[in-house]
């Protein structure tokens, strides 16, 4: 017979058994004890994590059984370096993440393994015979098959890349928790060239950078590289980003010295098995600055001839470069206009240096002139149009997502659509420069989606952005995106925790621009936070609210630029005069007795008319605007009716409200959720929301009281007036702000 005995232990020899109310009597005492412990709450709570791991961290997973029995080996080719990453990341992941390191195996002697590798590199994956024609250079399938009688899972792509970018997809899959026994998965990305740019300088400034500084050692390099290289590229290549533009777009000519270009290859040697490529920023008139010449026009023959030896030399260092990124005539840099030339002539000149090695130029979009009146909006498509057809066709022309600057809401860039016979990459601004620094949790992917779907109406309706950015709306191969990267050397790399879901969701979209926000923000909690559907899903919601909820706290209804001036820090609705009135606030509101913003109508400047017919017709018309416009196409009275009922005035009133309280029930939700993420991050989140909410108050107290000044009405019954006078606003200095042009 069983005796009713229960071990305490496994060590407790028999005859020391006791019966389970003794036992159960001694564990709870001893848990008494432990709770009467200062601290005791902190022993059970989750291990504190910095961040570091970024949504790689391969924690356990509830379903390790099932991942156990897809995952119990690794037969994976290694000779090659990519083919080594690809196996020792799988390897790495399962092991984190079902506690056992699988094992390598040559065949398939077992059921559970899985089988990587290309036609070329593995008779495994030859001899499934699998239909990889579509899916190109990047692409893989990841597919549950049987090999000899056994279950296996074969990733298999046509390069090492995509098999590389097969892995991460597994490993994604089994990370968030889904199930690996029946995978059916094809992906290739949809877009060519997925790039960051780093706007980091050479000594480490990072412009625009809110998580310390450049992670760059330049001082250090070549020799000293640093382990975070690797991570960093392991990160990327997670989320198929395949280039990286070291240096800041306001670059000093130096980044292209010998010195520089040495520097530029080790990194590139560590990027390399990652499928990483490097760019650098080139300055325009490096010519004269390094190269000793009186000129840089583009039409001369020794500037032609030096830019043709410099990138000979540049691919002697690195033969696979990937091309430079030009920001030319904008903002003061140098540029082909310096010398009557276009910027056709000055991205050609480069293009005809990078056609023989195959790298291309991205030429950026991004430029109004110092002495141009016109509206800032129309100076992109005034310059640009006239050139369409006319770039070499290894040029990209790099256009922001809206017409502006980066602005927490804009609506999509006219260019998108308005030039057929030249392929325009996007870049969207992930380190958030107009909305809030790293401490405001904003998750941008909602934003980037919105513009991708928007319909530029070019070619008829449906012609969204996603699709003159893939090229499919005028057959374009060449193409690409820009993410302006939110990283540092701060240990969490992005400065917040919320803010890697950024970098994260750029990469995703890059590689698919129909992705949807919803659907990368689930995945990426759950890799980040926790499977738990009691913590996914708040803050999931969090995050789909937050950038709504910026709008409406810094600029709601189509208002735009309204930040502090230079390092755009704060509210400053009142900033006005200096040198050029396209870098005030008051030449974007236009607010005055009558009423408030721009009026970009047939009436006003009419950049309503660079887009397309249907479009323009909606933005043109007070009517037919879409609210969320209104003040960035019209100058509209006080009180004007919106479609609330409300008049104009107490619906602005009410919007900041909303963006205030919009953070207030993030903070509560996010309070909700201690106990369930680590205290170290869930403090720090914390923490930050405290500080977004204190920002987000003083953005609509401050906006508020100098708006009112114009309106000169009471606010809406029930809105708080703001506590201080609006001097007291315009007098708050931030002398140290981070991430200033420099
Ligand atoms: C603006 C930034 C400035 C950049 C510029 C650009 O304030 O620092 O240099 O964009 O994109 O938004 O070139």
């Amino acid at each position: 017979m069983i005796s009713i005995t229960s071990r305490c232990g496994e060590r407790t020899p028999p005859r020391a058994r006791r019966p389970i109310p003794v036992c159960l009597a001694l564990l709870a005492l001893l848990l008494g004890l432990l709770l009467a412990l200062p601290g005791a709450a902190q022993a059970r709570a989750l291990p504190d994590e910095d961040g570091y791991a970024l949504w790689l961290r391969y924690l356990p997973v509830q379903q390790v059984a099932p991942l156990r029995a897809v995952s119990a080996a690794v037969a994976a080719p290694a000779a090659t370096p990519t083919q080594v990453v690809a196996r020792d990341e799988l390897r790495r992941g399962l092991e984190g993440l079902s506690g056992r390191r699988p094992a390598a195996v040559d065949g398939v002697p077992r059921d559970g393994v899985v089988v990587l590798g290309t036609p070329a590199s593995s008779p495994l994956v030859a001899a499934l015979d699998l239909d990889l024609a579509g899916i190109g250079e990047e692409g893989y399938l990841v597919r549950s098959v049987r090999i000899g009688g056994r279950a296996a899972t074969v990733i298999a792509a046509n390069s090492d890349i995509g098999v590389l970018y097969g892995v991460f997809h597994f490993l994604r899959l089994a990370q968030t928790g889904q199930p690996l026994a029946a995978l059916d998965v094809t992906q290739a990305p949809k877009v060519k060239v997925r790039v960051l740019n780093h706007w980091d300088n050479l000594d480490r400034y990072v412009e625009r950078g809110y998580a310390g500084e450049s992670i760059w050692d330049w001082h250090r390099l070549p020799d000293w590289l640093d382990p975070r290289y690797t991570d960093y590229a392991r990160a990327n290549a997670s989320i198929g980003i395949n280039g990286t533009v070291l240096n800041n777009v306001n670059t000093s000519a130096l980044a292209l010295t010998p010195m520089y270009l040495d520097k530029t290859a080790a990194l590139a040697s560590v990027f390399r098995p990652y499928g990483i490529k490097v760019y650098l920023s080139a300055r325009f008139s490096a010519p004269i600055e390094i190269g000793g010449l009186p000129t840089a026009d583009p039409l001369d023959p020794a500037v032609r001839r030096w830019w043709k030896d410099k990138v000979d030399e540049i691919y002697r260092t690195i033969p696979d470069f990937g091309g430079f990124l030009i920001k030319a005539n904008s903002e003061g840099q140098p540029g082909p206009q310096d010398y009557g030339r276009s910027h056709a002539d000055g991205a050609n000149m480069m293009a005809q240096a990078f056609a023989p090695h195959g790298g291309i130029v991205m030429w950026r979009a991004f430029v109004y002139s110092h002495e141009e009146p016109d509206d800032r909006h129309k100076q992109a498509y005034t310059e640009f149009v006239p050139h369409d057809g006319a770039f070499e066709p290894n040029v990209l022309v790099q256009v922001k997502n809206g017409a502006i600057d980066f602005q927490p809401r804009e609506p999509f860039h006219p260019l998108f659509g308005a030039m057929p016979g030249t392929p325009l990459m996007m870049e969207f601004q992930i380190t958030k420069e107009y909305l809030g620094f790293a401490t405001h949790l904003a998750y941008l992917a909602p934003m980037y989606e919105e513009v991708l779907r928007a319909d530029t109406h070019a070619r008829g309706p449906g012609s969204t952005v996603a699709k003159v950015v893939d090229g499919s709306l005028d057959g374009h191969a060449l193409t690409g995106m820009a993410g302006v990267a939110n990283i540092g050397v701060d240990r969490n790399w992005s400065g917040s925790h919320f803010d890697q879901a950024n970098w994260y969701a750029y990469g995703r979209m890059a590689w698919d621009p129909y992705a949807g926000s919803a659907d990368i923000a689930r995945d990426w909690v759950r890799m980040t936070f926790s499977t738990d559907p009691a913590v996914v899903e708040p803050v999931v919601g969090m995050m789909m609210g937050s950038r709504e909820a910026v709008v409406d706290y810094m600029t709601p209804l189509g208002l735009h630029h309204l930040m502090g001036r230079g390092h755009h820090y704060g509210p400053g609705p009142w900033v006005e005069g200096g040198p050029r009135a396209d870098w005030t606030s008051v030449y974007y509101h236009r607010a005055d007795a009558r009423g408030i913003g721009f009026d970009r109508s047939a009436g006003g400047s009419n950049a309503v008319a660079q887009y397309a017919p249907p479009v323009a017709a909606q933005f043109g018309n007070l009517e037919t605007v879409p609210e969320e416009f209104l003040l960035w196409f019209h100058h509209v009275p006080w009180d004007h009716r919106m479609a609330s009922g409300n008049t104009l005035w107490d619906e602005l009133v009410l919007r900041y409200g909303r963006g205030v309280d919009e953070v207030r029930g993030m903070r509560a939700t996010w309070a909700g959720l201690e106990g369930r993420i680590d205290p170290a991050r869930h403090h720090q989140v914390a923490v930050f929301l405290g500080i977004q909410e204190k920002e987000a108050q003083w953005w609509r107290d401050a906006s508020i009281a100098y708006f009112q000044t114009f309106a000169k009405r009471p606010l809406p019954a029930g809105q708080a007036a703001p506590p201080h006078s609006l001097e007291y606003y315009k007098s708050l200095q931030f002398p140290f702000a981070p991430g200033d042009g420099k």
